[in-house]
C-alpha cells in the first residue's frame, strides 16, 4: 500500500494537518464481502449482484468512458449546472471547511468546487477504489499543491471514519453523479441520514440525482452505440473469474438495459444466452436460457419527490438547480 504520508506532494500541506492522513488498509477486507456478497446474490432468487463491485480499477475507468459518450447525459448535464452555479455553491460552503466527496471517481466535477471555493481548509476524496483513488489524488495535488488532500479508501454504503484532522473543522458533503439513484428509494433516505451523522449539524450537502424524463433518452442513455455500457457491465464477470476463480463465458452473457416505468428506474442485468452452469466460489451456478443476474437499479427523481426524501432523512433543502434540458438536478441541503 501506498503511504500518502511520506509522499512528497503531501509535503505541502500544513503542518495543522499534515500530522493525520488516513486511508483504510484494504488488504483482506475487499475481497471477503465481494465473496460472501457474490455467493449470495447468485444463490437468490432472481440472481443479483451489487452495483459497487463495478468499480475496481477497469470498472473505474470504464466508467470514465461512459461519462463521454454522446448518449450519456448526466455527467455533461451535472458539470453545466455545477459549473453554472459555482459562486453560489461556493457561498453556502462556510468558510474554512472540508468538503468530503462520497465515491469520489475521477473527482473531476470536484474540480469545479475545488476552484470556486478557495477558502476550503480540506479535500476528504471518499472510494472505494483504492488504486484509482490513490492516481486521483495524486492527479489533484499537482494541480491544486496547496490543498490539504487525505483521502479516505472506503465503501460509503457502510459507516467509516473521517480523518482526526476533519474533525474541528465545519463539512461540506458532496455526492454528484446521481451515484444515490443506485439505492432503493428506502435506502437513500437511510444513507441521507447515515450522512448526516457523519457530516454533523450545520452541515451542507451537495448532491446530483438524475430526473425523471423521455424514455428514449434513458434507454439509449444505458445501450450506447459503442458498447462500452455493456463492457462495463460484463466487467462484472471478468471481475469473477479473475478474483474468485469462476468460469463465466463472457460471450454467453448479454447486457440488458432497460426503464422500468412502474419504478422509476433504469435496471442492468447480464443474460444468460443459454441454459448453462458456472462454477463460482466451489459452487456450480445454473443459469436458465434468458436468466438474468440483476446487476443494478439507477433511480430517476422528480425534484419534490427528492427534496421529500432528504426531508425524511433530517435534511432541509436549501436550492435545487437544473440543466437547461431539465434532464439532471444538483441539490442543495442543509442539516
Ligand atoms: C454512477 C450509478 C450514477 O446509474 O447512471 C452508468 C452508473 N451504469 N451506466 C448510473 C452507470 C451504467 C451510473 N451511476
Amino acid at each position: 500500500m501506498r503511504d500518502f504520508h511520506n509522499d512528497e506532494a503531501f509535503d505541502m500541506r500544513p503542518t495543522a494537518l499534515a500530522q493525520v492522513s488516513f486511508l483504510a488498509d484494504p488488504a483482506g477486507q475487499e475481497s471477503e464481502p465481494f465473496v460472501t456478497d457474490v455467493v449470495a446474490g447468485l444463490a437468490a432468487s432472481p440472481k443479483r449482484l451489487p452495483p459497487k463491485y463495478f468499480y475496481d480499477s477497469a470498472g473505474s475507468d470504464l466508467f470514465e468512458r461512459i461519462t463521454a459518450l454522446p448518449e450519456y447525459y448526466p455527467t455533461r448535464c451535472e458539470l453545466r449546472t455545477l459549473k453554472e452555479h459555482a459562486a453560489d455553491i461556493a457561498a453556502i460552503i462556510p468558510s474554512g471547511a472540508a468538503l468530503i466527496e462520497f465515491g469520489s471517481g475521477s473527482s473531476r466535477k470536484t474540480r469545479t468546487l475545488l476552484g470556486a471555493a478557495r477558502k476550503l481548509a480540506a479535500y476528504v476524496p471518499v472510494d472505494i477504489s483504492v488504486e484509482f483513488l490513490d492516481r486521483q489524488v495524486a492527479n489533484l495535488q499537482r494541480e491544486y499543491p496547496a490543498m490539504v488532500i487525505l483521502p479516505v479508501a472506503a465503501d460509503f454504503s457502510e459507516s467509516f471514519d473521517l480523518p482526526e484532522a476533519v474533525s474541528v473543522l465545519p463539512r461540506a458533503g458532496f455526492f454528484p453523479g446521481s451515484t444515490i439513484g443506485n439505492l432503493e428509494p428506502q435506502e437513500a433516505a437511510a444513507f441521507l441520514r447515515q450522512a448526516g451523522r457523519i457530516l454533523g449539524a450545520g452541515a451542507v450537502f451537495v448532491i446530483g440525482v438524475d430526473l425523471i424524463k423521455d424514455e428514449k433518452i434513458l434507454y439509449d442513455a444505458y445501450n450506447d452505440a459503442e458498447g462500452v455500457t455493456a463492457q462495463f457491465n460484463r466487467n462484472l464477470l471478468v471481475r469473477m473469474n479473475r478474483e474468485l476463480g469462476a468460469n463465466f463465458d463472457l460471450a454467453s452473457f448479454e447486457h440488458q438495459a432497460f426503464y422500468n416505468r412502474a419504478q422509476h428506474r433504469i435496471e442492468m442485468h447480464l443474460s444468460s444466452r443459454k441454459r448453462q452452469w458456472v462454477q463460482v466460489c466451489g459452487t456450480n451456478v445454473e443459469f436458465r436460457a434468458g436468466e438474468t443476474i440483476h446487476t443494478e437499479n439507477s433511480y430517476k427523481y422528480a425534484i419534490e419527490t427528492f427534496q421529500q426524501l432528504a426531508c425524511s432523512a433530517g435534511w432541509t433543502p436549501l436550492a435545487a438547480w437544473t440543466d437547461s434540458d431539465n434532464y439532471f438536478s444538483v441539490h442543495v441541503l442543509t442539516l
